[in-house]
């Protein structure tokens, strides 16, 4: 081995652990509703120099990378025997996403990625790219991972090749290393962002989904849809309700999506998800969150106005700018919630709330009364409310 190869590797090897071993601390900036970290909770500089270089030293003397990684984004997430587990989307340069599950002792930093990323069998090999998983442990034993499948457009003009399908892929475990995978998903629509509930509803399997016109628009579909399956072998959609509609004038006037498996409280089904709307800039993401009836968890019961989390500073940049999107939270039996979100497209971060703080927001925040004079209302009504509270400090 050269002493040039050795320093570089050397040095690779110790900036990657002291990536790993950064300690994350959290923002001063809080607004009593989700507290952002500071630092990324996951990069592509975390992804193992061992899937990146050839570290033999004959057949790599200037130890350049050979397999680069382009992004880590878009993770599902699960507690797993005490740790926080993130099944990251490892975007390579080569545009082709795969699941790897990076591990942290508390939730909050030294995430490190198993020894090999996750290998889903695959149905057919026209699946070009798979990405954006939702892990939910069923109360039938196993977890489930759904997952956007996605393929070249079968109708494609043969110099087209842009259009796309969305379907949903489903693959479950009970070791999150060794992965069965079921058929995917039939539906009259495009379908990405499906989510599987963690609970039988009426002895059925129950699905959030998210029916599109097309690969990125919604057109006359979109909305966050709730549909019962007798049999994940068997998975077809017959019929979908909308539970979370698209409204004009939003942050989800263009497309929403659910995000990761709600979270049962003692008040509702607490569920996160993503709006999006168009802006001169192009489409802009921001996550927000509702709530639906515990008996009845299609059942809209309480939604905030407007967003919870949008980009901030730094995270406005990256592949794909101005975009927040989350598919992964956990809630820990002491009411924390971590919520996992990736900025742009590009790497992961964690906000931390409480299902408290988070029920809070979501019963006493006022709706969306879809038009500034209710808007003016509101503030005048707390105005209002507060007068009294003011007056001691006057
Ligand atoms: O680029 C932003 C997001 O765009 C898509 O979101 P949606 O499913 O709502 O259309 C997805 O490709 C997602 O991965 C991406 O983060």
């Amino acid at each position: 081995m050269t002493e040039q190869f050795q320093q570089r590797l050397e040095l690779l090897l110790r900036e990657q652990e002291r990536l790993i071993g950064s300690r994350n601390t959290a923002q001063e900036c809080y607004n009593g509703i989700i507290r952002r970290y500071r630092n990324p909770v996951v990069t592509r500089q975390h992804v193992p120099v061992a899937w990146r270089y050839d570290l033999n030293p004959q057949t790599n003397p200037l130890c350049i990378e050979r397999i680069g990684v382009n992004a880590t984004l878009n993770a599902g997430a699960i507690k797993w025997n005490g740790k926080y587990l993130l099944m990251v989307r490892v975007e390579g340069v080569d545009r082709k996403s795969f699941f790897a599950i990076a591990e942290s002792p508390n939730g909050i930093d030294g995430f490190r990625f198993w020894p090999r990323p996750v290998q889903l069998p695959e149905l057919s090999d026209t699946e070009t790219n798979i990405y954006d998983i939702r892990l939910t442990a069923h109360e039938d034993g196993w977890i489930y991972g759904i997952f956007c499948s996605e393929k070249r457009h079968p109708d494609a003009a043969p110099g087209d090749l842009s259009s796309a399908i969305a379907a949903s892929g489903i693959v479950r475990t009970k070791d999150l290393v060794h992965w069965e995978r079921l058929p995917n998903i039939v539906s009259s629509s495009q379908q990405r962002n499906v989510v599987l509930h963690p609970e039988f509803v009426n002895s059925r399997y129950a699905l959030y989904t998210r029916p599109q016109d097309n690969f990125i628009l919604a057109g006359n579909g979109g909305g966050i849809g709730w549909t019962l399956i007798n049999d994940l072998s068997h998975p077809v959609v017959h019929s979908e309700t909308i539970i979370n509609h698209r409204y004009y004038h939003t942050i989800k006037e263009l497309k929403n999506g659910e995000g990761p498996p709600p979270i049962k409280t003692g008040r509702g089904w607490l569920h996160l998800a993503h709006g999006v709307r168009s802006c001169a800039s192009g489409l802009r993401y921001v996550l927000y969150v509702y709530l639906t009836a515990l008996e009845d968890p299609s059942l809209l019961i309480a939604e905030p106005a407007g967003y919870l989390l949008a980009p901030d500073n730094e995270e406005r940049m990256g592949d794909v700018f101005n975009v927040v999107f989350s598919n992964g939270w956990i809630a820990d039996a002491d009411g924390t919630v971590y919520i996992y979100y990736a900025s742009s497209d590009t790497r992961m971060h964690v906000a931390v709330s409480s299902i408290d703080r988070l029920l809070d927001y979501c019963l006493h925040t006022p709706r969306d009364g879809l038009r500034s004079a209710e808007s003016v209302k509101r503030v005048n009504e707390l105005i209002d409310a507060n007068r009294a509270f003011l007056e001691p400090y006057d």
